[in-house]
């Protein structure tokens, strides 16, 4: 990259407005001038993108393909900017111009291509492969709609289709050059060939042309370009539709549907498997297109396809892209001709598996008749590799049917996609420590016992660069003031900052960006809320997926009993606060959708109460989604991480309000654990049940909630409110599925699976140290910078180190 020549770059913009839009700039619209300066600075990264992956192909270096149903990248414009070091002069190029750099990135939309935490993580990755200098592709689909954007509509959550490619993606290139074909249906025949082997061919199959769209992605101040590859579908046109043969003409348009629909749009479930045929549609079409692409690559550049493995690494994010197993497996054995040992040895050598929750019900299991029907000749490979399995399951324990039992892939009519990855490959991770132990000794114990070597840790991280260095820009300056610019590509260096926790001065600054974030966040709340919000207030957030296990309706519950105890005692001591939520909900999870509702109606009811004078303030930010978060977690003081123990995997959410300076109120779950580790108890609040306790009311059936319900007044009085009408004068039935799901489960679920009466005390205690901690101002500016300067674990940069060192085995590119 040249210089930054910032007449040139106004050039630019005004060359791409006028070419694109025939307007001279000052008649242009703002999405108008956006689209002039995302051309120019995709313009800025062009040669760096070439030279890096000629320095890839020129140095022969190892490649990760993290393969991934999701990659919640957000926007890039600001990304970018920030990762070319060019943010001041981009500035002052713009506002040259007439325009703010804010007002600018506001006009691109977020590539919403993922649902939440595992979406987000395989974001988070790309960026820190970029910035180390690691050769990688991200490998997905580009969903023609991504997440849906949350509409509120009298505190309803409405789905609007998010058509995030409406007005074009400035950032991507189409590579028709690499589109590959991918077959589905159809029956397997067997024929001899000339030299009397058995061969497999698949006939009489449909087929789709995928094609390839590529996103760079930056690293930070390191001209390291690496590429995001998303599939797009389209129909194969080699049949004439004029065509006076019936079968033909039918085929053409099945094909031509097929194509149509499957990067029609995401599936925007998290941690729950609905068993649509196409969503395997979707995950063998794009595991199948990047995998035979990637082996392509690898011949056209080396001789022996038995060493694929020394160069090429595939890790799987979650069991969504398990098919590569057989995929690739199919490819050696029916393309490359070779035996079922070698083929087995160099898959399993390439592949790699993520395990990111213990959910079962997002435990992913196909019926074996779909998978058949829709993928043969991969069945019969899945069934082979089962066989085998099986072979080795007895040769290692005899007869234990038990163990056939739980870990056979084909069984019970269902193919187990998690067995597949297990035995498929030669890591297993889970992604953070307490994860990782409970998979090792619950979840996957007999894998863990048959294959220890397999199993590891990653704890995950989140990406510095987006979350405080564009996210929160006061801070950034203030920490870059205190202790240099280093901690942008090396987190660790945050605990410099722990000398100035002890200086007033510094405590002060901290406190006064925060702020001026909560200005800024009460400002957005304004303008999309219309509540406003009083930013000397405790601005308490809980922002992620709506899900029971994260437990949204604990919290929502603790504060109709705050509600509840100032009407009865108007004068009791009480600490302004802001209950601040965010959070979408799968289209067809009715208590989630009852429990959004529930949050709107309360702040309804509490917002307007006079007597409450503005004590409590409750808002349900509107479509929460990667840009908005920026602003939410750099204005937080408390970060509400309080799923029922071992539910949440990890949580990154976490990290980024601990990075921000937010203090964590959460239960010892997932990564809660390695937080609270770095920051000290002292400067976190942890309540709750642990996760060995869960695991045995679990194994028992259960507890009873009933007996709570019925010992304790203020609990009761808060769980009636959900059905007396206090919330829902309309219509009292409203919120009746909260109340069941406490007290009495459904379909033999047990009541209140999620322990939420049983938290409640143990919550509302930790919630009044919270208020007695923020009383002490100076108190509570150091824990907040302490929670800023030990932070630096919770890099995906370390993350990423730690999967290259023990599973990926990847050498840094020389630039
Ligand atoms: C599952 C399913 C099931 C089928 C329908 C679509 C769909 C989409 C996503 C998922 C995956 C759920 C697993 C997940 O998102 N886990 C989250 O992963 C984060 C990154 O590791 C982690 O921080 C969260 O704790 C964990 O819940």
């Amino acid at each position: 990259m040249q210089e930054f020549d910032k007449k040139e770059f106004k050039k630019n913009v005004e060359e791409y407005v006028g070419v694109f839009f025939r307007k001279p700039i000052e008649e242009a619209s703002r999405q108008q001038v956006y689209q002039g300066v995302a051309y120019t600075v995709k313009n800025m990264i062009i040669d760096d993108w070439l030279e890096t992956h000629k320095a890839y192909e020129e140095q022969d270096l190892k490649t990760v393909y993290y393969l991934s149903m999701e990659f919640l990248v957000g926007r890039a414009l600001g990304n970018m900017i920030t990762n070319l070091k060019a943010d001041t002069s981009i500035r002052e190029a713009l506002e040259e111009l007439g325009y703010d750099l804010e007002t600018i990135e506001d006009e691109e939309p977020d590539a919403a291509l993922g649902n939440g935490g595992l979406g987000r993580l395989a974001a988070c990755f790309l960026d820190s492969l970029s910035t180390l200098g690691y050769p990688a592709y991200g490998c997905g689909i580009r969903y023609k709609y991504g997440m849906f954007e949350q509409k509120i509509e009298n505190g309803y959550q409405v789905e609007v289709p998010d058509n995030w490619l409406k007005n074009g993606n400035p950032f991507e290139i189409k590579r028709s050059e690499y589109a590959t074909t991918v077959k589905f249906g159809g029956y397997v025949r067997m024929i001899r060939d000339e030299y009397g082997n058995d061969r497999f061919v698949q006939e009489n199959y449909q087929s789709v042309r995928a094609i390839p769209y590529d996103m760079p992605i930056l690293g930070y101040g390191n001209h390291v370009v690496n590429t995001l590859r998303i599939w797009d579908a389209e129909a194969i046109d080699t049949f004439n539709l004029d065509s006076f043969d019936k079968g033909e003409y039918e085929k053409a348009v099945e094909q031509q549907n097929l194509a149509r629909t499957i990067c029609e749009v995401l599936y925007p479930n998290d941690n729950h498997i609905a068993g649509k045929e196409l969503r395997l549609k979707q995950q063998y079409f794009f595991v199948s297109a990047s995998i035979q692409r990637v082996v392509a690559k690898y011949m056209e550049a080396h001789e022996d396809i038995h060493k694929l493995y020394e160069k090429v690494v595939f890790q799987l994010n979650d069991t969504h892209p398990t098919v590569t197993v057989p995929e690739l497996m199919r490819i050696l054995l029916d393309d490359y001709y070779l035996g079922w040992e070698e083929a087995w040895d160099i898959t399993t050598k390439a592949c790699a598996y993520t395990n990111h929750t213990i959910m079962s019900e997002a435990l992913e299991k196909w019926p074996i008749e779909l998978f058949k029907r829709l993928l043969p000749r991969i069945y019969q490979i899945v069934e082979e590799i089962n066989r085998r399995f099986i072979l080795q399951i007895l040769k290692e324990y005899s007869s234990d049917a038990k163990k056939i039992e739980k870990m056979a892939i084909l069984y019970d009519g269902q193919v187990r996609m998690a067995n597949l990855a297990i035995v498929g490959g030669f890591s297993v991770n889970g992604v953070a420590k307490l994860h990782t132990e409970i998979l090792k000794k619950q979840e996957l114990r007999d894998f863990y016992e048959m294959f220890p070597w397999k199993f590891n840790n990653k704890t995950n991280g989140i990406t510095q660069r987006r979350f405080l260095l564009h996210g929160n820009p006061m801070l950034a300056s203030w920490v870059t003031g205190k202790i240099g610019e280093g901690w942008i590509t090396d987190l660790s260096l945050m605990e410099k900052l722990m000398p100035y926790t002890e200086d007033e001065q510094s405590r002060k600054e901290f406190m006064d960006i925060k702020y001026r974030n909560k200005v800024r966040l009460a400002a957005y709340i304004k303008e999309n809320n219309g509540i406003a919000v009083n930013p000397d207030s405790i601005f308490d957030v809980q922002v992620k997926r709506l899900h029971e296990y994260k437990r949204q309706l604990l919290n929502i519950l603790h504060v109709m009993h705050l509600y509840n105890k100032l009407k009865d005692n108007p004068d009791m001591e009480f600490y302004p606060r802001t209950f601040i939520f965010g959070a979408k909900a799968s289209a067809g999870y009715e208590r989630a959708k009852a429990i959004i509702k529930l949050i709107n109606s309360v702040a309804e009811v509490i917002n307007n109460d006079e007597d409450i004078q503005d004590k409590i303030k409750v808002v349900f930010i509107e479509n929460y989604r990667v840009s908005n978060a920026e602003i939410i977690f750099a204005a937080a003081d408390v970060s509400e991480q309080i799923s029922t123990a071992s539910k949440e995997a990890s949580g990154t959410g976490n990290m980024k309000f601990m990075l921000n300076g937010a203090l964590t109120l959460g239960t010892l779950d997932g990564a809660n654990v390695e937080i609270v580790e770095e920051v000290g108890e002292e400067n976190a609040f942890l309540f709750g049940l642990h996760s060995d306790e869960v695991i045995e009311y679990e194994q028992q059936g259960g507890y009873n909630p009933r007996e709570l319900y019925n010992s304790d007044r203020d609990i009761k009085r808060v769980v009636d409110q959900l059905v007396d009408g206090t919330y829902s004068r309309e219509d009292k039935a409203l919120f009746a599925p909260l109340y069941e799901s406490l007290l009495a489960g459904k379909g033999g679920e047990p009541a209140d699976r999620y322990f939420i009466l049983k938290d409640f005390r143990a919550y509302e205690a930790a919630q009044e140290k919270v208020e007695k901690a923020y009383r002490n101002m100076e108190g509570w500016a150091k824990a907040a910078m302490k929670n800023t300067a030990k932070c630096g674990k919770f890099s995906s940069d370390r993350t990423i180190e730690e999967y290259v060192k023990d599973i990926w085995h990847l050498s840094k590119v020389q630039k």
